[in-house]
């Protein structure tokens, strides 16, 4: 029995989560870097939710426990000027976008259907962004770093095209 009603992908070559950590870094006063047991010194919050791929499958009404990205990006102290974030993974090349705000209301989840998140959903840690209209790929797995940004930095992101031409290939 899978842990949830996520399909389960290959895990990227390069993945290796010994000595993982989590930054949070760029357009900050006091850039942080946590480690897996830091993590417990943070709050936690609750999130339930269905996700949906673009390549049509859903997975109904998972039940997420993490930490609430915002907790991450003001023990850092954003510069007033902070607009956006880059969220890179262990997956290399992988990184996602996100307007601050947006980010801020995001889990880090750690946890799925009360259990620690497995490696191949992307734990330790993997971003769940909050509200309907989130697009699969910025659900990154595997999160290492959160650089934040003062402007949109739109050549950074490359998830949504690797995630369209992975589906592109599999049609
Ligand atoms: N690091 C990383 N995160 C990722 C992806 C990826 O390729 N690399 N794929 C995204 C896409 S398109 C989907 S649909 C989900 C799949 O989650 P699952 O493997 O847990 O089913 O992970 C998202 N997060
Ligand atoms: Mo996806």
């Amino acid at each position: 029995m899978p842990v949830s009603g996520l399909p389960t992908h290959d895990i990227p070559e390069g993945v290796d989560i010994d000595g993982w950590s989590l930054r949070v870094d760029g357009a900050v006063s006091a850039p942080i870097e946590i480690d897996r047991g830091d993590l417990r010194e943070y709050p936690m919050t609750h999130y339930a939710g269905d996700f949906e791929c673009e390549a049509g499958w859903t997975a109904e009404n998972l039940s997420w426990r993490g930490i609430p990205a915002n907790e991450l990006v003001e023990s850092a102290g954003p510069s007033a000027d902070a607009s956006h974030a880059v969220v890179r993974s262990l997956h290399e090349g992988y990184a996602c976008v996100f307007p601050l705000e947006r980010l801020r209301g995001s889990v880090i989840a750690l946890e799925l259907d009360g259990e620690p998140l497995p490696v191949e959903h992307g734990g330790p840690a993997r971003l769940v962004p909050v509200g309907q209209d989130a697009d699969c790929w910025e659900s990154v797995k595997w999160v290492t770093d959160i650089n934040v940004t003062e402007e949109d930095p739109v050549t950074e992101d490359s998830a949504k095209d690797i995630a369209l031409s992975r589906i592109d290939a599999s049609e």
